[in-house]
C-alpha cells in the first residue's frame, strides 16, 4: 500500500491493521527518528506523576513482563496495569511511550532484538509517517495509541 503525507487517516487505519509486535517495533522505529526533536511539554503535572509512576512499575518487572505488558496496552487487555494506562490522556500515554522508549535505549526497558527489521507493511507505514510534518506525526501518533489499554472501570478519571 502507497501512502500520502496528506492522508494521515489512511495511516492510521493501517496502524491498527498490524499485529501488535509489528506495532511496537513501527513506535520503536518512530521513536529512534523523532529522537531529539522530541521535547516534553508538561501534559499538567498529575498526568506526569502517573506516567512516571507507570513506568516505574514496568521498569521494575522482568524483561518478558515488560514486552507483555506493553503488548498488553496495544492490545487493550484486561489487566490492572492496563486500565491505568488505558484510563490516562492521548498525551500522557504518549509520555509514557516516550519513557519507555528511552528506558530501551538503557537497557532498562526491554530493548529490540538486534539487526530487527520491521516487514514490508510497517516498513512502508514507517516512511510515510517520516514523510510527515512533526505536528502531524505527533497527531498520529496520538491518534493511535487514543483507543489502547482497557477501559478504565467507571470512576476512574485521571
Ligand atoms: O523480542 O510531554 C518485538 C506531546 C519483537 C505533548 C520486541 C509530547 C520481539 C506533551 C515485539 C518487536 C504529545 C507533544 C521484542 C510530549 C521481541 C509531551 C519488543 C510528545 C523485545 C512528550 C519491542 C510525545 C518493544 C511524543 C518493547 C511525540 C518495543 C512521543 C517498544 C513519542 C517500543 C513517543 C516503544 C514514541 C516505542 C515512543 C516503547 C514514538 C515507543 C515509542
Amino acid at each position: 500500500m502507497t501512502f500520502t503525507k496528506d492522508n494521515p487517516e489512511q495511516a492510521l487505519q493501517s496502524f491498527r491493521k498490524l499485529n501488535v509486535d509489528d506495532q511496537l517495533a513501527l513506535l520503536w522505529f518512530i521513536y529512534t527518528k523523532m529522537g531529539d526533536s522530541i521535547t516534553p511539554a508538561a501534559p499538567g503535572r498529575a498526568g506526569i506523576d502517573i506516567a512516571e509512576a507507570l513506568f516505574d512499575r514496568i521498569k521494575g518487572m522482568s524483561h518478558d513482563e515488560q514486552l507483555q505488558v506493553q503488548r498488553d496496552f496495544l492490545s487493550n487487555a484486561d489487566t490492572e496495569l492496563s486500565r491505568e494506562y488505558g484510563s490516562l490522556s492521548d498525551n500522557t500515554k504518549l509520555l509514557l511511550w516516550y519513557r519507555l522508549a528511552q528506558g530501551m535505549e538503557s537497557a532498562t526497558i526491554v530493548p529490540m532484538p538486534p539487526n530487527y527489521e520491521l516487514n514490508g507493511e510497517a516498513k512502508s507505514l514507517l516512511a510515510a509517517v517520516e514523510g510527515m510534518e512533526f505536528e502531524q506525526q505527533i497527531t498520529f501518533l496520538r491518534s493511535s495509541v487514543e483507543p489502547t489499554g482497557a477501559e478504565p472501570r467507571s470512576g476512574a478519571e485521571i
